[in-house]
């Protein structure tokens, strides 16, 4: 566990994001299939201008992922993966714009890193001790996702005793797993993973409880963009789900969040900036 509450800054690559208001990463899903954006930007020269908008919109970072973690979704042979994401990691790279890279595979991870990826998105929370050792070796930070099984079945009855307690022994061992493995306490974020083998109960309680998350010190992601819960709670269908986003986005913030992973970048941020404008000062703290 880290000595200092809460952070201050995230430590990633040759970027130090300091935590002195909540960040916006957005999302671009190099995929056929992905759940929302699917087949939008399979083209790598579409997701690099897809990236730039986000980045001119206020994004603060950018998830690139080649293999769609959808409920259901079969996995994706590694050379296509790191096809579909290496080109739009160095393009972005190179524009100097912090690159995370949403992967499970420790091959693709390399070759990111390689390319200037300044974090690891990792839905199984660097369960690979050969994952772990790569990031420990670079300087780019890790975000770890809560996730029950695979994607392949995550969804079939998940069943916790308690899912707040289960979610945060699982991201704090792991978190502590990483720092014994060499990744530094500023390197590392944790994300309850919203969707990845959970009910909407489970969902809805993971948010509530938000602040037991955070005071693990580590600093908080969370991604409902878009996502089912959304949708359950508003009954709106995929395509119609950006208010419903944007309140899960602000409703996050307010207990904690310190990560925001989006679709719809520009009026995420426009909300959060009317969000922070209209907290008092002292409500503000920490975030
Ligand atoms: N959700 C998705 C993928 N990666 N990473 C983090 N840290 N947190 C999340 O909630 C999260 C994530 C699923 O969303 P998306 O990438 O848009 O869809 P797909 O997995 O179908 O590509």
């Amino acid at each position: 566990m880290p000595d200092a509450l809460p952070c201050r800054g995230l430590h990633c690559g040759r970027f130090v994001l300091e935590l002195d208001r909540p960040r916006v990463m957005g999302v671009i899903n190099v995929t056929p299939d992905s759940f929302s954006d699917g087949g939008a930007f399979e083209d790598p020269a579409r997701a690099v201008e897809r990236a730039r908008q986000m980045i001119a919109d206020g994004a603060d970072l950018i998830d690139v992922g080649g293999e769609s973690t959808r409920p259901g979704a079969p996995p994706v042979a590694v050379e296509v993966e790191l096809r579909r994401v290496l080109p739009v990691v160095q393009a972005l790279a190179r524009d100097g714009v912090p690159v995370s890279v949403d992967t499970r595979k420790v091959e693709v991870m390399r070759a990111a890193l390689a390319e200037g990826a300044a974090l690891v998105n990792d839905v199984e929370a660097l369960a690979d001790p050969a994952a772990r050792a790569l990031l420990a070796r670079s300087d780019a930070a890790v975000c770890l996702v809560h996730m029950r099984g695979n994607p392949a079945t995550m969804q079939a009855e998940p069943h916790y005793s308690d899912v707040v307690a289960d979610v945060a022994h699982y991201l704090l061992d792991r978190a502590g797993e990483c720092e014994a493995a060499g990744i530094a306490a500023e390197r590392i974020v944790i994300d309850p993973g919203i969707g990845f083998g959970k009910t909407v109960e489970h969902n809805v309680a993971l948010l509530r409880a938000l602040p037991r998350l955070v005071a693990g010190g580590y600093p908080v992601m969370v991604g409902v963009s878009r996502k089912s819960t959304i949708g359950h709670i508003t009954g709106r269908p995929q395509g119609e789900r950006l208010a419903g986003s944007l309140g899960g986005a602000l409703a996050a913030v307010a207990q904690g969040a310190l990560f925001i992973r989006v679709h719809d970048v520009r009026e995420t941020v426009d909300a959060l900036r009317v969000f922070r404008a209209f907290r008092s000062q002292v409500a503000d703290t920490p975030n």
